[in-house]
This record gives structure tokens, C-alpha cells and sequence, in this order.
């Protein structure tokens, strides 16, 4: 445990926020800036809201002797990453009224919205609550966005398991009625009896992250998350989870004691008693526990590094009074999106859209933002977000699959799924420029023309249906999961990655440095050179995440 003295300043922040209240009210009335008062940037991220700024738009203003251009992203709470059409429509309005327009999918399945000027902000959650929606807890010292694997065709049971993301996700919510009434105008009480057991008042020492992956498929990457629940099904029957803990990607370039960690295999609970126990309590150790000096070495998995797995799992079986069977058999073979049509055991339909990078909009490439809000409009359809970043057009009876159909043919989305290359489908990248402050270097924007220069590499040796899992992000915090690819560029400069290899297609093994500070053109040789031996040496059915592992 940290001493108080030592404690990071956010420490502070939180203990003395009055329940993430802080000055909030009194920001946002602030008409002379953009920003906030400076503890409530701290503050605001609790509420689902990062200040941000145009980094393109820096040096412009800087030399004009103007402010930042301060703007606020919006993150929503969707546990599981699902959405109505009503709801659907209702966010299509709120980009465009409020923000840059732009509906970003995110890497947990949920979605943010950029530019949304202070005087905004307001409304914005505000329509967001009329649509039965809140950003509660989607960033902060607090347990994030539960994911839960997308596809409702992977297992009958899917929708038992899709449940655990929201239960989680209210047991995780702090107790705090500060959203409501900084946003949402609910009157203070004044004798406020706000006791928060799991959080108290000093939160959790840093993010904390939950996932649940339904075997085979690992595309919620369960294993990089601080609490990774795997559904353990038998006979068609949901019989518990195998918990897994201590999971995360981050690393901060040139500090040894950081480092990428993939979560470990605690055990197995049954009931939905136990298994929400167990969670809980890894968060209170985690809260009692993690690092409150320094940030960088607070997530949970430096916290059982620290107290070694079997004192931790000693730990939690005090707390929880019961304890964890033997972790059961199961086995992942994809974290793949499956693309196009799929019907469930129900029979109902699933159309699995590809969004490069997650982006809804319109450009050159495909209409995907009006598309979609079409289709909301038919009514016919859920949306359900995977962990890859792209939509699955959802829930469809037999008899109004023809009317999605239609507006799939009519806005040319279906040919724009399927003519993407297999390299392209299974890629992802983060945010980065122009909005992420931590950005060292380009990500969404950049790796779209990046993969046009490595599709002909892969023609050239005939790998071009190979499903190789790339991703890329603009800083080592691995937003973009490029830990956990089979390739991964990690940024170091602008224009410079490094280039990760060895991560297998299933998310149980990360990568392993091989290249440092790449240009385009130093990438581009590389990988044909890697390229060419994987194609000359692999065994048969040899992914080129293993060839890397066992030759590089
Ligand atoms: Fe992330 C910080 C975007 C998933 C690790 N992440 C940020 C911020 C908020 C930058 C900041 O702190 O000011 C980025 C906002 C950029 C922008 O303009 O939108 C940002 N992270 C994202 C998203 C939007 C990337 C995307 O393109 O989809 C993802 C939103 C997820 C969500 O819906 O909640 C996102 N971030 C991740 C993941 C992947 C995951 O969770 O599956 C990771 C790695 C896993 C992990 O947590 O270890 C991740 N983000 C980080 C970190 C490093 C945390 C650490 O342990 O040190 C930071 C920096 C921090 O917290 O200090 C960060
Ligand atoms: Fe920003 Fe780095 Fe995350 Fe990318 S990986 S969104 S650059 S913090």
C-alpha cells in the first residue's frame, strides 16, 4: 500500500473531489476558455469525457498567440457494445449536432464522439440520457466498458453471457449521483448518503478493464484485460467462467519496469453469486493494494507481479471465502470478425460490416454513416460493436432480411466488405493524431494507405489470403492492441514505428520487438524480406504470427 505522502497528484484529486463533483459546474460556466479548471480534467474523465485538443491546429494557434482549439470526446457506457436502432438514430443526430461527425467504434465495443465544444457538452448527454444512454465510468480510475464476444451466432447461450456484461458493469458503476447532477440537473441532497464500498473515496489507483470472451472465439482479446472471463459451455449449457487476471498492454518506451502482460488463469466459479464476488474482490485488492505513487506501475497486473500469483489468488479466496476450482478445458481458434451473413440457432440474421478502423462516415471509399442510419431507420435491426471495430447488423428476422439486403446493395456496403483484403479485415489501429494527446505518431489516419503498400508485398509472394492480424498504434499504450497482433507497429516519432512480431492469431501470445524507429520505406523492405522467408520456410497451415515466434 502507498503512502500518503507519496501519493500522484490524482490521488489528491479524487479524495478531495466530493464524489467527482470538483469545481465541474463552475468550468464548464468558465465562457473565457475552452478548458476546464485543471483538477477537473482529471475529474471529467470519471464522467466518460477526455479535454482534448487539434494537434494539427497546435502550431497555428500557438503562433496567432490563441488558445488550444479545446474540444471534448465523449466515450459511452455499452456494456457488451449494443445498441437499438432508436438508439442508433438518436447518436447519428447527437455527432452531428454536437460533434465532428464522426462515430468512432472502439476497441471495447463502444463508441466516442470528437470536437464537442464546452458549451456542448450539456446537451449532449443530456440527449444521450432521452435515448437511455450515459458515458458513466467510461474512462477514469474505475472499472471500464465491460466487453463481451460480439457474434450471437458463436454459441446458443450467447445472450446468458452477453447478460454478465451489464451485470458486471452495474457492479462496477461508483455510487456517485454527481453525473446526474452536473448533466443531468438532479437536484444535490443535501445530506447526501453517498457510502461507495468497492470504490470509497479514492477510486481505484488507476483504469481497470473487464472482458468476456465466449470459446472459441477470442476477438474481446480476453486475455488483455485486468479481469478476463472465459464461458465455459457444456452441452449448450453456460456452466461458469474460468477467471483470468492481471492483463494490459501498455509500456511506456524506454522505462524497463513497464511492461505488456497477459492475464493469468486463476480458476473456475459456477454460480452468478460467485462469479460476481470474485470480480468484485479482485477490485478491492486491486484498490487496496495497487501502486498510488506512480501511474505507470499501477494497473493490476504490476500488482500481482508484486504480491506473486499465489499470494494474490490467497488473497482473493479470504476475501471471497470460497475457493476457485481447477480452471477448466477450452480452447480458442480465431479472434477474427466473420464478415457477411450469419445465421444464429434461432434463425435469426447477422450481417458483420467491415469499418476500417471503426470509422462512420462518408468518404470516397463507402457512405457507411448514411447507410447505417438507413438501416436504423427500417427499425428491422440491432447494432452490436466487436472488439475488432466493426458493426454487426443484428437480431434480423428471416422475413426483413431482404429490406437490409437492399440497403446493403443499394449504399454498395456489401461490396465493400468483401472486396477488402484479408490483410485489411482483420487490422486495426487507435486513434492517434489529430485528437489523442499522448500520440507519438499517426495511426487511423495512416494505416489505411500503409496497407495499400503491403497488399502488393503479400501478392508478390502469394500470401495475399492470409488472415494475418495487424494492428497499429501512434504510443506504446496499445489502444489498438498491437501487443497482441501478429504484426504490430508501435509509434516512437512521427513517422517512425517499431515493428513487433510473433503474436499468434488466437491473443494467448504477445509479440516481441524486431525492428526499432521504421520509416515507410524501411517497413516496407522489411516486411518483404519477412515476407519472402515465412513464404519459402512455413510448414503447412503455419500461421506468420508462430514462423515469426519460432524464427525471429
Ligand atoms: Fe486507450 C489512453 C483511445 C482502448 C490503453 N486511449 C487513451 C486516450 C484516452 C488518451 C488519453 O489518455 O488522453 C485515447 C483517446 C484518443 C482519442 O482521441 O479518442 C485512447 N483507447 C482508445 C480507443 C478509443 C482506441 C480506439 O481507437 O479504439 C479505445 C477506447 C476503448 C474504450 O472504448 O474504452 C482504447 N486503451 C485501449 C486499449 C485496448 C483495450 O482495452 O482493449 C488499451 C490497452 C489495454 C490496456 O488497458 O492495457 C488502452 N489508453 C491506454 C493507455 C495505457 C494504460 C496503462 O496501463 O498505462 C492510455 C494512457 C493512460 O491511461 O494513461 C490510454
Ligand atoms: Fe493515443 Fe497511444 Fe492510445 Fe493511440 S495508443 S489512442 S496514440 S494513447
Amino acid at each position: 500500500m502507498s503512502k500518503k505522502n507519496n501519493l500522484s497528484p490524482v490521488e489528491r484529486i479524487k479524495t478531495s473531489s466530493d464524489g467527482l463533483r470538483g469545481t465541474l459546474k463552475e468550468s464548464l460556466e468558465d465562457g473565457l476558455t475552452g478548458a476546464l479548471y485543471e483538477d477537473d480534467q482529471s475529474l471529467i474523465k470519471f464522467h466518460g469525457l477526455y479535454q482534448q485538443d487539434d494537434r494539427d491546429r497546435r502550431e497555428e494557434r500557438s503562433a496567432k498567440k490563441l488558445e488550444w482549439l479545446y474540444s471534448y470526446m465523449i466515450r459511452l457506457r455499452l456494456p457488451g457494445g449494443f445498441l437499438t436502432p432508436e438508439q442508433w438514430i438518436g447518436l447519428h443526430h447527437v455527432a452531428g449536432e454536437h460533434s465532428t461527425g464522426t462515430i468512432k467504434i472502439t476497441t471495447r465495443q463502444t463508441v466516442q464522439l470528437h470536437g464537442i465544444l464546452k458549451s456542448h457538452i450539456k446537451p449532449t448527454i443530456q440527449s444521450f440520457n432521452t435515448l437511455q444512454l450515459d458515458s458513466i465510468a467510461a474512462c477514469g480510475d474505475v472499472n471500464r466498458n465491460v466487453t463481451c464476444s460480439a457474434h450471437p451466432n458463436e454459441s446458443p447461450v450467447h445472450e446468458e453471457v452477453f447478460k454478465y456484461a451489464d451485470k458486471i458493469s452495474l457492479l462496477a458503476l461508483p455510487k456517485t449521483r454527481a453525473y446526474y447532477e452536473i448533466w443531468l440537473d438532479e437536484e444535490q441532497i443535501a445530506d447526501k448518503q453517498e457510502e461507495d464500498p468497492l470504490y470509497q473515496d479514492r477510486y481505484l489507483p488507476r483504469k481497470f478493464k473487464i472482458g468476456i470472451a465466449i470459446p472459441p472465439n477470442n476477438d474481446v482479446d480476453v486475455l488483455t484485460n485486468d479481469v478476463g472471463l472465459i464461458a465455459i459451455i457444456e452441452n449448450n449449457m453456460l456452466v461458469g467462467f474460468n477467471i483470468a487476471a492481471g492483463g494490459g498492454l501498455s509500456a511506456t518506451h524506454g522505462n524497463a519496469n513497464t511492461y505488456a502482460r497477459l492475464a493469468t488463469m486463476l480458476g473456475f466459479v459456477d454460480t452468478e453469486e460467485k462469479i460476481l464476488k470474485v470480480v468484485y474482490e479482485i477490485m478491492t485488492i486491486q484498490r487496496d493494494y495497487g501502486n498510488r505513487t506512480d501511474r505507470k506501475l499501477a494497473r493490476l497486473k504490476y500488482t500481482i507481479d508484486k504480491l506473486g500469483v499465489a499470494e494474490f489468488k490467497k488473497e482473493l479466496e479470504k476475501r471471497c471465502g470460497f475457493t476457485l476450482e481447477e480452471s477448466k478445458y477450452y480452447s480458442f481458434t480465431d479472434r477474427k470478425d466473420h464478415y457477411g451473413w450469419k445465421q444464429n440457432h434461432e434463425g435469426k440474421w447477422y450481417y458483420t460490416l467491415f469499418v476500417e478502423n471503426g470509422r462512420v462516415l462518408d468518404d470516397n471509399t463507402a457512405a457507411i454513416k448514411t447507410a447505417l442510419f438507413e438501416i436504423a431507420k427500417t427499425g428491422k435491426a440491432n447494432f452490436r460493436f466487436t472488439g475488432n471495430q466493426n458493426v454487426i447488423l443484428a437480431d434480423i428476422s428471416e422475413e426483413d432480411k431482404s429490406i437490409i439486403e437492399e440497403l446493403l446493395e443499394q449504399f454498395g456496403l456489401d461490396q465493400h466488405t468483401h472486396k477488402a483484403s484479408a490483410l485489411r479485415k482483420n487490422a486495426m489501429a487507435c486513434v492517434a493524431f489529430n485528437t489523442c494527446p499522448l500520440a507519438l505518431a499517426e495511426a487511423q489516419r495512416y494505416l489505411p494507405s500503409l496497407i495499400d503498400k503491403i497488399e502488393p508485398l503479400l501478392e508478390k509472394h502469394s500470401l495475399q489470403h492470409e488472415e494475418i492480424i495487424l494492428r497499429m498504434t501512434g504510443c506504446p499504450n496499445g489502444c489498438g492492441r498491437s501487443p497482441a497482433a501478429e504484426i504490430g507497429f508501435v509509434g516512437t516519432a512521427y513517422g517512425h514505428y517499431n515493428l513487433h512480431i510473433g503474436g499468434d492469431r488466437t491473443g494467448e501470445r504477445l509479440n516481441t520487438k524486431y525492428k526499432d524507429s521504421l520509416n515507410e520505406e524501411q517497413i516496407l523492405q522489411t516486411l518483404d524480406e519477412l515476407f519472402a522467408v515465412y513464404k519459402s520456410e512455413r510448414t503447412i497451415g503455419e500461421t506468420f504470427g508462430d514462423f515469426s515466434n519460432k524464427k525471429w
